[in-house]
């Protein structure tokens, strides 16, 4: 069986390496390449070009893994292992300079669908301050090397909980519905427009908790190990994992009341940490 290790040392020098590039790009100024589900949904050059740079590292180091990814789709392989990529999630906040995106690398057992996939190491990178969020199954969650884990409680405040809009605007009004029935549990809500960096401030304990429709299997590969290992739960509709029909992580109690207001069925139970150290 692959070392867990090394490939969580993988994914971690590919973001870096690819997460440059796309910072790069963003200062030399970005142009809209195509839009995809909705007019919003849209892909720059950079986000192509970067998922290029990651498929053609990744391959050059392990050519016989699989390949998902957000701008080139799927490449099987021959070996138990594929990689789900999102080259530049946050490609909105990207292309308006907002500087809240991610490079996203997960490495997965058990093919390419989500509800039956498992993820076993991954890497969140985020450029534009340097921030690498990384985990390998069982061995726990960790920031630039040091280790991370969930809130262990809510303050009496309420919770501190982030969510996303989806880009098909026939989706909002469900959302909205959903967002004032979860309200009254937040002492504030967040909206920081990509998923894997909404999945990896629940693991470090900036967030108490993030719901959010219509992700794709991209946006919370990386994340959802991060959140797991790190002490925390994810789920989501319909099969239980996170999904198209919803995706949650929490901490306890909290993601039983967002699961029971949302109506979303429960995950297995979560990884439990191996320590609970303080988290960053
Ligand atoms: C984005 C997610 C974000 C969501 C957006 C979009 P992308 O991914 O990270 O949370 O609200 O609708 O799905 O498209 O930037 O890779």
């Amino acid at each position: 069986m692959t070392d867990h290790s090394s490939l969580e040392a993988l994914a971690m020098d590919v973001a870096r390496e690819a997460g440059a590039l796309a910072a790069r790009r963003r200062g030399e100024g970005v142009s809209i390449a195509a839009t995809k589900s909705s007019l919003a949904d849209i892909v720059t050059d950079a986000d192509r070009e970067v998922e290029a740079l990651i498929r053609e590292r990744l391959a050059a180091a392990r050519p016989a893994d699989g390949f998902l990814g957000e701008e080139s789709g799927h490449s099987p392989g021959v070996s138990d292992i594929t990689w789900i990529v999102d080259p530049i999630d946050g490609t909105v906040n990207y292309t308006y300079g907002i500087p809240a995106y991610a490079v996203s690398i997960a490495a997965v057992t058990g093919g390419v669908d989500p509800a039956s996939w498992k993820a076993v190491s991954g890497a969140v990178f985020n450029p534009v301050v340097g921030e690498m969020f990384h985990a390998s199954r069982g061995a726990g969650a960790h920031l630039d090397g040091s280790r991370i884990a969930v809130n262990a409680e809510i303050s009496p405040a309420g919770a501190m909980v982030a969510t996303g809009f989806g880009y098909d605007p026939a989706s909002r009004p469900a959302t909205l519905a959903q967002l004032a029935r979860v309200m009254p549990l937040m002492r504030d809500l967040r909206r920081i427009g990509a998923a894997s960096l909404d999945l990896a401030y629940v693991a470090c304990g900036r967030l108490d908790g993030y719901f959010e429709r219509g992700l794709n299997p991209w946006d919370h590969a990386a994340g959802a190990l991060l959140v797991q290992e790190a002490g925390g739960r994810v789920g989501g509709a319909p099969h239980g994992r996170p999904g198209p029909g919803m995706t949650i992580a929490a901490i306890d109690p909290l993601f039983e009341q967002l699961h029971d207001l949302l109506g979303v069925d429960l995950e297995s139970p979560p990884t439990a940490p191996s320590s609970h150290p303080t988290s960053s």
